[in-house]
């Protein structure tokens, strides 16, 4: 029995994070645990699962999120690897509820499998999500090898550079990914320092690159985040292949992306 068995929208969410999942490892992103995943769930849950017991004992979050009352997510399990989740979802993750105090959560399907690392960070963007009526409801975290690398620069860094550079590789790349590439400067993995910084950024941006360690997307379903990760680090292919024969890319023109954003309506 699975908590996925008759619920197709729920399984449909899970499948999702199983495929992303396995393109994050063949990609390269998800050394051995690499990485985490976390879907909101809620809107699939049923009141069946709202009366299966808890198959763990309560663990604090770390955090207070009032935002968070009644809410359910799938959250990849803590020293798992995606390349794992990508077929065995149910084993290497699991569905988490929020207690009403939202400081403290339990496991409840399938397995007993503890959440991610970065689980108050997660959480903590979950309920600022929910707190500004965002629809979005997925976030994830990796280890992109070409926007890693990009992070190790100080010049990268600055407020928008990044952004503009990548943006000017290919039309796609502001196309989906409109709102650019925010920089958070180095911070102790899982701390609380950086989901708060991670947060502020949110605000400004769906894609975050984390200095030296990977990037943190949010967007409306778990895909969608994955593309717009996939995106920016295409662009950072293009510039380093460019690099790698020997000269610097020219880049698309203001003029270029001034026309490109008029005819997408895009953001500026
Ligand atoms: O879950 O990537 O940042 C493993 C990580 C932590
Ligand atoms: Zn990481």
């Amino acid at each position: 029995m699975s908590i996925l068995d008759n619920r197709p929208g729920l399984a449909h969410e899970v499948e999702q994070v199983a495929e992303v999942a396995g393109y994050l490892w063949q990609k390269g992103w998800a050394e051995r645990n690499g990485g985490n995943i976390t879907v909101n769930v809620t809107e699939h849950v049923d009141d069946a699962i709202r009366a299966m017991p808890a198959i763990s004992e309560p663990r604090p979050i770390g955090f207070t999120l009032p935002n968070l009352k009644g809410c359910y997510f799938y959250c990849k399990g803590t020293n798992k690897r995606m390349r794992d989740l990508a077929r065995w979802p149910m084993e290497n993750g699991s569905v988490i509820r929020i207690l009403d105090d939202c400081a403290h959560y339990e496991i409840i399907a399938d397995n007993p499998v503890a959440p991610t690392s970065e689980l108050p960070s997660h959480l903590a963007v979950h309920n600022y999500l929910i707190g500004k009526g965002s629809n979005y409801k997925a976030s994830v975290h990796t280890h992109p090898i070409e926007l890693v690398a990009m992070s190790h620069c100080k010049k990268y860094l600055e407020k928008d550079v990044a952004t503009r550079l990548l943006w000017s590789m290919i039309p796609e790349t502001k196309a989906f990914c409109p709102r650019g590439l925010g920089i958070i400067p180095y911070k102790l993995p899982s701390s609380n320092d950086l989901a708060e910084a991670t947060i502020k950024e949110l605000g400004d941006y769906d894609v975050t690159l984390w200095e030296k360690h990977g990037v943190f997307a949010v967007d409306t379903d778990v895909m969608a985040a994955f593309d717009q990760i996939d995106v920016l680090n295409k662009s950072a292919l293009i510039y380093i292949q460019a690099k790698n024969m020997g000269f610097e890319p020219d880049g698309m023109s203001d003029e270029q992306m001034r026309e490109m954003t008029v005819a997408f309506n895009l953001p500026k």
